[in-house]
């Protein structure tokens, strides 16, 4: 374990992140095993941070498991939580975990219609399923011409079937406020620039020139935009600098054979 090549990653938050994470310190009945660079735990963490609950962060480094990880998670995966002494892990049910087990804490992130209550889980697994999947093989992908539009094209189109599910107005998933769909896929938002460095670009079309899909690109903008200023999401981010060494590997196609190991065993890589 410990010579996986990540576990040597940056030791801990930067930039905004880490004004967080020093307020965070003290003891807390519910503490957050977390990995920074952790787009699984960014989701976790950024439902902490809009619902204000108090909890303790722990960065760990999930490649080179510390036992306090392992005895709370046996499979050592970030994010772990660690409520009222029980262990908590996979980030989808710990955050609708926090949303039912702090319900005294606004704003309150699943929606009230059972409808949406519905919709946020099929997206989720949407986003689980198909976006991050796409986004990966996209970022693996080697080589130029109609292999990379290819997938350069399948993962706008993961992007844009789920932009056609918004709320018109927005900016938020499903409307003004934001709720726990748009916290599930942010980080894979906010880790969008990494196809500019590597990949020549994200291949989204600038404004005027989406041709028929003008309006969703227009919409999937405000969307995007909506979720970079909103403080959770922002302050849970680390510095650009660091991230890169980690998605290097993956765009320069030494770490395949982890992906694929990884995606078999069901767990997920930055
Ligand atoms: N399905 C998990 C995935 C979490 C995950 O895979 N986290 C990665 C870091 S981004 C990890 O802990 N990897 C350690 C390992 O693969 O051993 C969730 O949603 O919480």
């Amino acid at each position: 374990m410990g010579s996986h090549p990540d576990s040597n990653l940056h030791p801990v938050a930067t930039g905004p992140a880490k004004a967080i994470v020093d307020a965070h310190q003290q003891d807390q009945p519910l503490k957050l095993y977390s990995g920074w660079f952790c787009p699984f735990v960014q989701r976790a963490w950024t439902v902490l941070e809009e619902k204000k609950i108090p909890y303790q962060y722990i960065e760990v480094n999930p490649y080179n498991k510390p036992q306090s990880l392992l005895a709370l998670n046996p499979r050592g995966l970030v994010p772990t939580l660690q409520y009222d002494s029980k262990p908590l892990y996979e980030s989808t049910v710990i955050c609708e975990f926090l949303e039912e087990a702090y319900p005294d804490h606004a704003p309150h992130l699943m929606p009230k219609d059972v409808y949406l209550r519905a919709k946020t889980r099929i997206w989720t697994d949407f986003c689980t399923s198909r976006v991050i999947p796409a986004f990966h093989r996209f970022l693996q992908f080697q080589g130029e011409g109609e292999g990379l539009e290819g997938v350069r094209g399948e993962f706008l189109d993961k992007l844009k079937e789920m932009t056609g599910e918004m709320d018109a107005e927005g900016p938020f998933f499903f409307g003004k406020e934001p709720g726990l769909i748009d916290f599930v896929v942010a980080p894979w938002v906010m880790r969008l620039w990494i196809f500019d460095h590597f990949k020549g670009g994200l291949g989204i079309p600038a404004e005027g020139q989406g041709g028929e899909d003008e309006a969703l690109w227009t919409r999937f903008r405000k969307w995007t935009k909506a979720l970079e200023e909103r403080p959770s999401i922002k302050n849970t981010t680390s510095e650009r600098e660091h991230y890169l060494p980690i998605y290097q590997r993956y765009a320069d196609d030494t770490a395949q054979s982890e992906l694929a190991k990884a995606t078999r065993t069901g767990r997920g890589v930055p």
